[in-house]
């Protein structure tokens, strides 16, 4: 049975998962301060409003701070449950930086009081959750702190990954299962008894590193499986197969699952956790180093196949379609989509046009280019050539009819029934 009273929350760090957690905890009866660095956020949120694109989640946040529920602040106070979902970016060297976090932490010590438990939810390097808990300790020798004091600790610290997939976050926030790892088995059910109010997911206790340790192998074993599909393309390219015919007919086996090829692989999570592992094991982890290479050289593979079809065919104008790093979201940073049209642009110019229906207008490093936005109709009416690079909805409905006669460079095999593309031999529709 969970007690009657709801504990106060205070969620560290508004982005794509900060914000969220702090509005489905606010939903969930719990008063939440949301506190962040940035005076723009936090304002914006006081205002009802959201500073970043996420289903759902601009009626969600306005109901909320409507009602009074959630609060925002750019200095924390006394809570109950703390929150910590800050990023933890990654240096040139792929060495993780836990700064954010530690941060974090020292400012919940400023705060925390027995009773209070603190729960990190950033993607973190194994053994984050008990560096932090090092630094509290430090700060705050009047605490009895779990895992370093024999008898019952004042306060509990855990360590709960987020795994939610942008453009469902609400819906995944809610019914996903969760890892729980807590400092002492104690720890874990204080968080557990927390993360209860608002998952409808299984939540499965452990230790913080096993936790830690979960949420990094997750990203790492999409990346490797990805890299594996999308080596296959490269290799089918060579061959002269349809990648997309191969995996179709090879995921027919009852277990075989191929994930799909595209033109790399994008976002702040995939493309980074897998070196959190790396780091920590950099001799036991050549699948792991090698799968990263193969996706990031993806991008390199797909700008060479798309500038050797534009050579060849001379077409008048090229569409490049999308720019998003996935299908029907509006996020382009770290985008293998951008990387490639925008390398496109600066080596054609004005003969590349880009269709990126989530935008408004093109990322600032276009802006001394030639190349231009246009819609859809625009680009099936001017164009003789579509490069494929986003799998967004819109572009999976384009009939036949409108794509005929098109030379088609279609990197997410969006478009099956596309015939080759001629009079190049070969199967250049064909390339993953
Ligand atoms: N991609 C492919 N082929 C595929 C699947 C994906 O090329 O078959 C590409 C996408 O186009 C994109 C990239 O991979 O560029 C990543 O997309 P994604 O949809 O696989 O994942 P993310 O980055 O949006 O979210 C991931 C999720 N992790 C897993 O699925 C294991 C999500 O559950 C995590 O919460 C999130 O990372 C995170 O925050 O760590």
């Amino acid at each position: 049975m969970l007690s009657d009273k709801k504990p106060e929350v205070c969620v560290l760090g508004l982005g794509y998962i900060g914000l969220p957690t702090a509005a489905i905890i606010a939903r969930s009866g719990c008063r939440v301060l949301g506190v962040d660095v940035s005076e723009h956020v936090v304002q914006t949120i006081a205002e009802g409003r959201i500073h970043i694109e996420e289903v759902d989640l601009d009626g969600l946040v306005q109901g909320v701070v409507g009602r009074g529920m959630l609060r925002t602040s750019l200095s924390i106070e006394p809570a109950d449950i703390f929150v910590i979902a800050v990023p933890t970016p990654f240096d040139d060297q792929h060495a993780p930086d836990i700064s954010y976090v530690l941060q974090a932490a020292s400012n919940i010590a400023a705060v925390v009081k027995p009773g209070d438990c603190i729960i990190l939810e950033s993607t973190s390097p194994v053994g984050t959750t008990e560096q932090m808990r090092d630094l509290i300790a430090r700060l705050r020798p009047d605490l009895k702190i779990p895992g370093l004091t024999g008898d019952i600790p004042d306060i509990a610290i855990a360590y709960c990954p987020e795994r939610v997939l942008p453009g469902r976050i609400l819906e995944e926030l809610t019914n996903n299962d969760r890892s729980i790892g807590g400092i002492t088995p104690r720890c874990a059910r204080k968080a557990l008894g927390f993360y209860k109010r608002f998952v409808r997911g299984e939540c499965v206790t452990t230790d913080a590193r096993s936790a830690e340790m979960t949420k990094l192998v997750e990203n790492a074993f999409r990346d490797v499986n990805i890299a594996f599909a999308n080596e296959l393309s490269i290799v089918a390219d060579k061959m002269g197969l349809d990648v997309w015919e191969v995996i179709r007919l090879a995921n027919r086996h009852p277990r075989v699952n191929i994930l799909q090829p595209g033109p790399g692989v994008g976002g702040h999570c995939i493309a980074v956790d897998p070196w959190f592992i790396i780091h920590g094991a950099p001799d036991e982890t050549p699948l792991i180093r090698t799968a990263r290479g193969v996706n990031d050289g993806k991008i390199a593979h797909v700008l060479a196949k798309a500038g050797a079809m534009i050579e060849a065919h001379k077409p008048s104008r090229v569409a490049c379609l999308g720019l998003a790093f996935k299908a029907n979201i509006d996020d382009f940073r770290e985008s293998p989509a951008n990387k490639v049209a925008l390398a496109l642009a600066q080596r054609f110019g004005s003969r590349i046009a880009i269709v990126e229906p989530f935008a408004e207008q093109l990322p600032a490093s276009y802006a001394d280019l030639d190349s231009s936005l246009i819609d859809l109709d625009d680009a099936i009416e001017s164009c003789d050539m579509f490069i494929v690079l986003v799998d967004h909805d819109v572009f999976k409905s384009i009939p036949l009819a409108e794509r005929a006669g098109k030379i088609v460079y279609d990197t997410r095999g969006i478009w099956p029934d596309q015939p080759a593309a001629s009079p190049t031999p070969g199967h250049l529709r064909l390339v993953g």
